[in-house]
């Protein structure tokens, strides 16, 4: 609340810190795409280390699903094309997807 000079109050927002809605990005389980290829796609996208990028796909081979990060929109939609641009030009049937948090 502002108070004015000739004593009107006026309500004023509050500075907001907006953060924009996240998005999942998902690679799915197949029985065909090499486990190497998805490492590689997981540290290459995600900027994930060899280690954590093993974890993750063998989470989606035990799982059927794993997540690989948490983006704005814009950006998750970004990794999901990387991935499947990379899946297509190797061949290999890798899916990735986009979900919001
Ligand atoms: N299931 C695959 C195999 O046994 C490996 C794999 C893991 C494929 C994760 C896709 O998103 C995936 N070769």
């Amino acid at each position: 609340m502002t108070q004015h000079a000739n004593n009107t109050a006026i309500k004023t927002k509050p500075a907001k810190t907006k953060l924009p809605p996240l998005y999942k990005v998902l690679l799915l389980n197949d029985d065909y795409t090499p486990m190497e290829f998805v490492v590689d796609c997981i540290t290459q996208f995600f900027n994930k280390s060899r280690e954590q990028a093993t974890k993750i796909m063998l989470q989606v081979h035990t799982e059927g699903v794993g997540v690989c990060g948490l983006y704005p929109q814009d950006i998750a939609e970004t990794k999901m094309h990387q991935v499947q641009q990379a899946a297509k030009q190797a061949q290999h049937p890798l899916q990735c997807t986009i979900e919001p948090v």
